[in-house]
């Protein structure tokens, strides 16, 4: 059956991309083309041989180019600033924040199709753009919603796991235990252990990658559901609707206003270059051959680190910390002031300040902002977030240790959420993981198809780092 399985695939392999080569061919004498075809696989068929062409070329004349010089510094600090990989789908400006191919947040705000007229971007389009550099057309994005609700059914062991674990266990661990298990799915491990030739690696991982983002969800919202509505579960995907309406539904959230936070969420949610924990550690592990399922199950183990994307729930447990220490007095600039430096005071971190890279506000913070401003202005934990940027980053450069002192996408989204009644907050980083997965595994399709090798880097002891210098 895994035998016939396989060739059938092979078989549709064949006939959306007869040859590499001669597409490559094709696409030679116009860099910037455009597909105009509905299908993400036939467009990355298009595009991937005339990148493949393009590294080839680059290393061959600059192979040998320095990119930069590595200092003690850096090695003991968590390789900060050292650049050291290859990361397509987006890049992280310190001043400026991200950009997803190219487009700021604004930008894709306005560019991206939308489900609701001059609404929020679909992540459906964000993803698109992510894999193809391409701004997609509506039929384009139409067609991964329906894409993904058609791929998006849990198998069996899947739920049991989750019905069976104790709801002790940390909503994050849970979704990294689920995609963990989901990899009795995965194609591409199946074909490897079959011996399937590495030039269809991408072919694989872009079905994983694919069926993974459609399931996602329902294992969120299982995971939901489960811990915070007694196991009440409707799992029902409607074919015709966007990615984030089924995932609110299956949560229980029918507000639109839910939804169209959910879709920002999402997008904004979904990707800050290579180098962050997440993102890493997907790039990592996917680079020993490890099947998506795997690859992205370690991301989220890394995404439910405090310094990371478990920092969403840190700052509304520390905001509502205030609340609970003034025993609901008014929270006056002075108390606020107080309760900051008592935190840094006792060797602990303000949550949702500061980046390893951002050295100023972040967008993704900003654009939260504009969302609240327009539907949650009077919302006192709102204020609260606004009273707190009037002061943190004040308060921050005092201390003088925080090289960033300005508000991280964390600072917001809490205070969002709390506000259309989601209030579990350790369930947030859920969210945050969710969105993740879309970067993670747009870069893992063109990792497979670019032949990005198993990572490696060098370390060394600190005996032997002295000797060196020494030299
Ligand atoms: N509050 C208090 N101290 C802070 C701080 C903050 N928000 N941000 C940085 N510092 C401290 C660091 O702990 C470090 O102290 P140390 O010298 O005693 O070890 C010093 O300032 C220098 O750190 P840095 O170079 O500015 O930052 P970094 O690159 O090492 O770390 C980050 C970046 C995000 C981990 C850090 O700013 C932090 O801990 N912020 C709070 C947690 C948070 O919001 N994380 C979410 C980040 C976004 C995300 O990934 N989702």
């Amino acid at each position: 059956f895994i035998m016939f399985k396989t060739m059938a695939f092979r078989k549709s392999i064949s006939k959306v991309l007869p040859n590499l080569q001669s597409a490559g061919r094709s696409l030679a004498a116009s860099r910037s083309y455009v597909s105009a075809s509905s299908n993400l696989k036939d467009v990355l068929a298009e595009k991937i041989p005339e990148k493949q062409k393009e590294i080839i070329e680059f290393k061959k004349e600059f192979g040998g180019a320095k990119v930069g010089d590595v200092s003690v510094d850096m090695m003991y600090g968590g390789m900060r600033g050292i650049k050291g990989m290859v990361w397509e789908p987006s890049v992280l400006d310190p001043e400026e924040g991200i950009r997803f191919r190219g487009y700021s947040i604004p930008e894709c705000q306005k560019l991206l199709p939308t489900a609701v007229e001059g609404g929020e971007p679909l992540p459906e389009g964000l993803f698109w753009l992510l894999c193809t550099g391409d701004v997609p057309t509506k039929a384009q994005v139409d067609w991964l919603s329906r894409e993904w609700a058609s791929r998006a059914d849990l198998p069996t062991h899947v739920v049991n796991l989750l019905d069976q674990l104790p709801s002790s266990v940390h909503p994050m661990s849970q979704l990294s235990a689920a995609l963990t298990v989901l990899n009795t799915e995965s194609v591409f491990a199946k074909a490897y252990a079959e011996g399937v030739n590495k030039r269809e690696y991408w072919h694989l991982v872009y079905e994983d990658a694919m069926n993974l983002i459609a399931k996602v969800p329902i294992i969120a919202a299982k995971i939901y559901r489960n811990l915070y509505r007694e196991g009440e579960f409707d799992g029902a995907i409607d074919e015709n609707a966007d990615w984030s309406l089924n995932f609110c539904n299956m949560l229980g959230y029918k507000d639109p206003e839910f939804i169209e936070l959910m879709r920002l969420y999402l997008v904004i949610h979904s990707d800050h270059e290579g180098g962050n924990v997440s993102a890493h550690t997907s790039h990592l592990v996917g680079s020993a051959l490890s099947d998506p399922y795997l690859s992205v199950a370690a991301a989220m183990n890394g995404l439910a680190g405090p310094l990371h994307g478990l920092a969403n729930q840190e700052v509304l447990v520390w905001l509502t910390g205030v609340h609970k220490e003034l025993g609901g007095k008014e929270v006056t600039d002075e108390v606020l002031h107080k309760y900051i430096w008592d935190t840094l005071e006792s060797g602990r971190v303000v949550p949702g300040y500061g980046h390893a890279v951002l050295r100023k506000t972040d967008p993704r913070y900003t654009c939260q902002r504009e969302f609240a401003l327009k539907h949650l202005p009077d919302d006192q934990m709102f204020k609260l977030v606004g009273q707190l940027y009037k002061l943190v980053p004040d308060i921050l450069l005092k201390q003088g240790k925080a090289k960033n002192p300005w508000p991280n996408v964390d600072a917001h989204s809490g205070v969002l959420l709390q506000y259309y009644k989601m209030t579990e907050m350790q369930y947030y980083t859920v969210l945050f993981g969710v969105s993740r997965v879309l970067g993670c595994l747009s870069q893992l399709i063109w990792s497979r198809a670019l032949g990005l090798p198993l990572e490696r880097p060098k370390s060394m002891s600190t005996e032997g780092l002295k000797k060196f210098v020494s030299k």
